[in-house]
């Protein structure tokens, strides 16, 4: 049951935050628009899941939306950032998203896209993010959740996917972006979560791993992504998904948490930063709204702790309802 005080940690402001992201969608010579030019695929999956959590999914022109996303598409089947940007695994899976958000998976030729992510699997498992090469446990991840959610894991080396992964583990319970790199909060969520996609948690030291993970939080009730650095938003996501993916979320104080994420909220202009009295951007406001959810804060809707989507949505992908 819960049993939390929400009315002693201050108040989301909803619609401010719902006005913020329409505002900087449409502010396209803005600071914010400017610099996130290239990764403008990722912030469309974080501006709407947003607002699909605040309730207001419907406040956006859904075929607008996928009309310029489709333009992102590579003949490789693969996703850019933006129209004219090469493709890569991290705005593929984004593209999956957005499209699942809206029920509208079937605007894709799934094999085609599948085809493109199974591509980039090399020998030992690891995924490259791209034609270039570059290998990160977060194309691991990217990878097998864009399938998972196109119901074409059969296309890849499912096993040595996860043994890869498992390579990854450290002796802190953690992983790190590729064998014997050190821990982190992020790559944690990316191994956590296609462990658990794949029915690998087994894997996974979940006690070890669990006081890792709640050793994250510090005095102002932020979490930070490992020891001695500064709490962030941002890790209210990375944190509290994998500890809810390895059932061990009750070791982390969730009031003092809800707190520091309303504390980030600029409250005038909508919006929330990484630390309270920063700029806000749409990506912490994506993952202090998702972290809320998590928390099960009151009138938000629920979010999956693996595929980041909300959880009617994957329940719709998967039970079709
Ligand atoms: C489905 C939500 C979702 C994501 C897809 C791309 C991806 C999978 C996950 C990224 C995971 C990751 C590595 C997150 C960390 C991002 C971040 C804030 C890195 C900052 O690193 P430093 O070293 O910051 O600048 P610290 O906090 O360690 O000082």
């Amino acid at each position: 049951m819960n049993m939390l005080d929400y009315s002693r940690m201050g108040e989301l402001a909803v619609e401010k935050h719902v006005k913020f992201i329409l505002t900087i969608e449409k502010e396209k010579d803005s600071f914010e628009s400017v610099v996130m030019e290239h990764i403008r695929l990722n912030g469309a999956y974080w501006a709407l899941t947003t607002l699909d959590i605040l309730g207001k999914l419907n406040t956006v022109d859904q075929d607008e939306v996928v009309s310029w996303m489709m333009q992102c598409q590579h003949e490789s089947g693969g996703f850019g950032g933006n129209i004219g940007h090469d493709p890569h695994l991290l705005y593929t899976l984004s593209a999956i998203q957005v499209l699942a958000l809206f029920d509208k998976i079937d605007a894709l030729d799934i094999d085609k896209v599948s085809n493109y992510i199974a591509g980039l699997q090399n020998n030992d498992g690891s995924f490259s993010g791209d034609m270039w090469g570059e290998i990160d446990t977060r194309f691991s991840c990217v990878a097998i959740l864009s399938l998972a959610l196109l119901k074409r894991l059969d296309k890849i080396n499912v096993e040595k996917a996860v043994n890869y992964i498992v390579s990854c583990k450290n002796l802190d319970g953690g992983f790190g972006c590729t064998p014997g790199a050190e821990s982190h909060a992020g790559q944690i969520f990316c191994c956590v979560a296609a462990l658990a996609v794949t029915g690998s948690l087994h894997h996974v030291d979940k006690d070890l791993l669990g006081w890792w993970l709640c050793e994250r939080q510090v005095k102002s009730g932020g979490l930070n992504g490992r020891p001695e650095k500064l709490p962030d938003v941002c890790y209210s996501w990375w944190v509290l998904s994998s500890l809810i993916m390895i059932d061990r979320v009750h070791w982390i104080d969730k009031e003092k948490l809800i707190k520091f994420i309303l504390d980030c909220q600029d409250k005038e202009n909508g919006g929330i930063s990484d630390q309270p009295e920063d700029a806000v951007d749409v990506f912490h406001t994506y993952f202090g709204v998702a972290g809320l959810s998590l928390l099960e804060y009151p009138g938000l809707k629920a979010i999956d702790p693996a595929y980041a989507l909300p959880v009617d949505v994957v329940n719709r992908i998967f039970f079709g309802r």
